[in-house]
């Protein structure tokens, strides 16, 4: 961060394993890689799509104290080109022996990064697809760019059978234009990416380039406004925080940061403390899956839906922070290590920003009578990364607060995925954004896997609606309301949805674990902007993406049910994941339970998205109620400002 003067970096993140939940360390996936190879006997058709901490079971990672002896074991994916057989292993480092290996027949694992360098580069030299570009007038190939879209299931006899992207390109006008301004409609590349060999050129007819430049860097913009001063965050006694390896605690707050090649971020023991007390909130909190389908019908645009996390990857397409500006203060970065595919180390510096922010208000009261005055200003703990996944910019947020407040927040910015039409067609599916370019309507829908841990790994789920009493004898001004709780005693009557009109949320209930008040405490999920998926329940994306039809799921705790389109969405026929968990209606009834929350950015664009979006903010809250006897932040100081105490 040497661009910034406000910006000053604590130390980096410490190598040395200190935790079993602790990422793999670079020694450690090249001692993974080397173990494989040298007990597989491996060719150079075998390629490493991912190699990440095999997270030890929860029994071990809740008995550890420090000093204790760890088995470090990896989990490992690996895909051979030559036959297209997908494999998983777990590796332990600790022993230097392979303990499993097994081929998991009929998946296709993520599309890595390595793939879409090699795709564009196939495509680039195919003469069938240069050819569909001089027709457009295309010449200069150099200028290509083309993006490995998964290729989905549609029932099609080639999903079946290739390893299959269904790419799509834009071309740039120089080296460093924006290419997404120039869509290059109706051409669609299909690549079999385990041959690396183009399989088709689909030409549905030329659709003129959208002429018009969609630069937005300072030299494109050129005039920047002059009127901007000066803003420091200062922090002269360094951060609140304190990081020993992964662990960090801030204030009150313990919890211990992970990242993963498929997630990015992790959360791992989020715990409070009170009154002397560490009491744990969440056991693991990640992103689990998102998808964006698209509501374009037409030719090039009615099979875009990318699963972000199961056919990418968001870990592994990680910003490294130290290229820009992403954080103000006094930062603490967690890098990020990982293999490239073939299995040389991938190394992104500063993958994860943590950093304290002042929050405005926390609470305030004046006794209007005496004038006393107390006032508390909020400060909110923010650990975040970005990821780049083609046009689009992720930013996945967690911030913690001082009143035992957790919250997720997604900001989407990026460049809007687009296409071309005819100069004079108005698109009815999307939005022109520029003269002939045209941005479709989609969506972007999120599931968080909540494993929670509120004072305990026993817990049960509620829902709560504000019921309306009707007018009676016991409600003569029709004023009367109250909350309902409803206990969700099986896997499938807790597949809910959002339902404003009752201010419809969800709580998470220790039933043996009682407050002052002698009621259950409790964390609730609370719902923020959201809305329902528009693609038809039958349809080849929403069978892919059940999670999505649902903003609540809960499941019993079960070590293998990661993912909630499954393990292997990417060409996947659809159904795995919690669909299929679910069937079973497991009791989730004062249990070890996962909550599973799904939210949806409803995308209708608009010309200011256009060049780069200004960023989009979606999430959602976790709130303890009843978790706490009163307010806990009321022992949070008076903030001294200027020197002076704010304090009357
Ligand atoms: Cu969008």
């Amino acid at each position: 961060m040497t661009d910034i003067s406000t910006s000053t970096q604590t130390t980096s993140s410490a190598q040395s394993t200190l935790h079993p939940l602790d990422p793999l360390s670079a020694d450690e996936i090249t001692t993974t890689i080397q173990i494989i190879r040298k007990e597989r006997n491996l060719n150079e058709h075998v390629r490493f799509v991912s190699v990440n901490l095999h997270e030890p079971p929860k029994e071990v990672v809740l008995k550890f104290t420090s000093g204790n002896p760890i088995n470090r074991e990896a989990f490992v994916v690996l895909l051979d080109n030559s036959d297209g057989a997908t494999y998983e292993a777990v590796v332990s480092v600790t022993k230097e022996q392979v303990v499993s290996w097994h081929h998991v027949p009929g998946v296709q694992p993520p599309i890595m990064l390595d793939e879409f360098f090699e795709c564009e580069q196939v495509l680039k030299s195919d003469p069938a697809f240069q050819e569909a570009l001089r027709k457009r007038g295309i010449t200069n190939f150099d200028l290509l760019m083309v993006d490995p879209w998964s290729a989905g299931h549609y029932g099609g006899e080639e999903e079946s059978i290739y390893r299959l992207s269904r790419a799509l390109t834009w071309v740039r006008t120089d080296p460093n234009d924006n290419g997404y301004a120039h869509p290059v409609e109706g051409l669609i590349a299909y690549v079999d990416l385990n041959k690396m060999k183009v399989l088709r050129i689909e030409d549905n007819g030329v659709v003129p380039l959208p002429p018009e430049h969609g630069n937005y860097t300072p030299k494109a913009v050129g005039q920047m406004r002059t009127d901007l001063k000066t803003i420091d965050i200062v922090q002269p006694d360094g951060p609140s925080f304190t990081v020993n390896g992964y662990e960090v605690q801030w204030q009150k707050w313990r919890f211990r940061v992970g990242f993963t090649t498929r997630e990015g971020l992790v959360l791992h023991t989020v715990s409070y403390e009170d009154q002397g007390r560490q009491r744990p909130i969440l056991y693991r909190a990640a992103l689990g899956e998102m998808v964006v389908p698209y509501g374009d019908p037409t030719i090039t645009h009615n099979r875009k839906n990318a699963f972000d996390i199961g056919e990418y990857g968001v870990g592994a397409l990680a910003n490294s922070l130290e290229l820009g500006c992403d954080c103000l203060g006094s930062i603490h970065y967690f890098d990020a290590v990982m293999t490239d595919s073939r299995g040389n180390l991938m190394k992104i510096p500063n993958a994860v920003c943590m950093h304290e922010e002042d929050y405005g208000i926390l609470w305030k009261h004046i006794d209007w009578r005496t004038n006393q005055t107390e006032v508390r200003r909020s400060r909110r703990l923010v650990i975040s990364f970005i990821a780049t996944v083609g046009n689009y910019e992720y930013g996945y947020f967690w911030y913690l607060y001082q009143d035992g407040t957790i919250q997720f927040e997604i900001k989407l910015t990026g460049i809007m995925n687009t296409g071309a039409v005819p100069p004079g067609v108005k698109p009815k599916y999307g939005q022109l954004v520029a003269p002939q370019l045209n941005a479709p309507v989609h969506q972007h829908a999120f599931n968080v896997r909540l494993d929670m841990m509120v004072d305990g790994l026993n817990n049960s789920v509620y829902e709560v609606n504000t019921v309306a009493e009707p007018m009676g004898p016991e409600n003569p001004h029709g004023n009367a309301f109250y909350a309902e709780s409803t206990l969700l005693k099986h896997e499938l009557e807790a597949q809910r949805e959002i339902e404003p009109r009752t201010a419809r949320y969800w709580k998470v209930v220790n039933p043996s674990s009682l407050n002052g008040l002698g009621e259950p405490v409790a964390y609730k999920i609370m719902p923020g902007e959201n809305t329902f998926p528009f693609a038809h329940p039958e349809s080849p994306v929403m069978k892919r993406a059940a999670f999505a039809s649902k903003h609540l799921w809960v499941t019993p705790y079960d070590r293998r049910e990661r993912y909630p389109a499954g393990e292997y969405p990417n060409q996947h026929p659809g159904g795995a994941g919690l669909p299929t968990w679910t069937r079973a209606n497991r009791s989730i009834e004062n249990t070890d339970v996962v909550v599973w929350y799904t939210l949806i950015s409803h995308h209708i664009p608009r010309p200011e998205d256009w060049p780069v979006m200004p960023a989009g903010y979606i999430g959602f809250m976790l709130k303890p109620v009843g978790f706490f006897d009163r307010n806990p932040a009321l022992d949070v100081p008076a903030t001294m400002s200027n020197h002076h105490s704010c304090e009357h």
